[in-house]
């Protein structure tokens, strides 16, 4: 039985941090939610488990995607995700120090990806971007000034710390975290390019990282191929050229 991930479809959004794991280890997965609802998948099988209908014994529903479904166990928050897969996929650190310290950067990358969420909808998630663009100009502002430095130069001194000379968080081998700052890195590109081409200089060790995970056989093959969405303005990272400007 393979894994089944749950996300919302059209998006790269939170379940691209899983989908990298497991193209990187190339471990298959299905993408339920983008198979047909023919087969019993598509979106339907995801609202279902949402709402706590057809959950595997013992389950709980999960708040909000991405979720991942193991046989029966069901799991939700990528953090959580990550932390079960990457004793599984090879790609966690080898001690339980280790583990528990990638747990905890993954916890704030995830605090960073909420945080670029906001740039765009700083009011309400349940309101258009156009409804808040104001705000947004103020909040993304701000993002750029202080908010991106401060999580950038937190993990740029994370990287500085690997003795090693290899370009990831944890000695010579990738972990699913080193994926995920690739992915922060791209994401960032993508929605802030003037504010990352200008602070470029400032983080070395992370466009080393971003470097070397791009060249990973398995991710430059799923990078090439139609199941790598590109990114949109209906993901966490949104290219709005006025939310580039800075402050
Ligand atoms: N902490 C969760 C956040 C999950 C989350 O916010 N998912 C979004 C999509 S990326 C969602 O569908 N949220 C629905 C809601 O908050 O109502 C994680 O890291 O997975």
């Amino acid at each position: 039985m393979s894994y089944q991930l749950f996300y919302w479809d059209g998006l790269q959004g939170r379940g691209e941090f899983v989908r990298l794991a497991f193209e990187d280890a190339g471990v298959p997965y299905v993408d339920v939610v983008r198979e047909s609802e023919a087969d019993g998948k598509g979106m339907p099988a995801m609202m279902k488990l949402l709402e706590g209908d057809g959950l595997p014994s013992g389950a709980l529903p999960p708040f909000a995607p991405p979720f991942l479904k193991d046989g029966d166990l069901l799991l939700s928050h990528v953090a959580n995700i990550l932390f079960y897969l990457g004793p599984k996929l090879g790609l966690s650190p080898e001690s339980e120090a280790e583990r528990l310290a990638a747990n905890g950067l993954q916890l704030t990358i995830a605090d960073l990806v909420t945080e670029v969420h906001d740039t765009h909808h700083p009011i309400a998630s349940e309101l258009f971007y156009e409804d808040q663009k104001a705000e947004a100009k103020i909040r993304a502002a701000d993002f750029i000034q202080n908010r991106m430095p401060k999580f950038l130069g937190y993990f740029e001194r994370v990287l500085e710390m690997n003795a090693s000379g290899a370009p990831y968080v944890f000695s010579e081998r990738a972990t699913y975290v080193d994926l995920s700052l690739f992915q922060i890195v791209e994401g960032l590109t993508y929605a802030f390019p003037s504010a990352m081409r200008r602070s470029e200089q400032a983080y070395p060790r992370l466009k080393a990282l971003h470097s070397a995970v791009s060249e990973r056989p398995n991710l430059k093959v799923y990078r090439a191929s139609g199941r790598r969405i590109p990114f949109n303005e209906g993901g966490i990272f949104r290219h709005y050229p006025e939310l580039d400007a800075g402050p």
